[in-house]
């Protein structure tokens, strides 16, 4: 079962690799705007998970920079996530706004939301 996964999980890698979406242009003061707005933000994800591959298309395509943390392998993201979220569930977004921490889990809630506050700068 383990060896499956690996197969399927390198074959997802693999064939994300190949297919990424465009990425969207960025002016250098975007890129400021945009870096203020995303600092307080992480993904917690699983490298393979097909839901998480799609949020970091999504990341990749809105050229913003959100640090992804690790909840299968590194111990201490996992056990953030499971106690801030409150499940070991990804991808989550971690988003941390005027001193209140929130969860969102659900990949098309996640890119909904990132569409929504990324794809036109203010
Ligand atoms: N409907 C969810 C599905 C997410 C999901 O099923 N994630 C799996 C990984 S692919 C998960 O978190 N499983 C928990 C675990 O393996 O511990 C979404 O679109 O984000």
């Amino acid at each position: 079962m383990n060896v499956i996964r690996k197969i399927l999980g390198a074959i997802i890698l693999f064939v994300d690799g190949l297919t990424r979406p465009r990425q969207m242009q960025r002016t250098d003061e975007e890129r400021v705007k945009l870096d203020e707005q995303t600092r307080k933000m992480q993904i917690f994800e699983f490298r393979t998970c097909p839901f998480c591959v799609k949020v970091r298309r999504n990341i990749h395509r809105l050229n913003i920079n959100i640090p992804l943390r690790d909840a299968r392998n590194d111990p201490d993201a996992a056990r953030e996530l499971i106690e801030g979220g409150g499940k070991r569930q990804v991808p989550c977004l971690r988003i941390e706004e005027d001193g209140l921490v929130s969860w969102m889990y659900e990949s098309n809630d996640i890119n909904a939301f990132l569409n929504e506050r990324f794809e036109n700068v203010t």
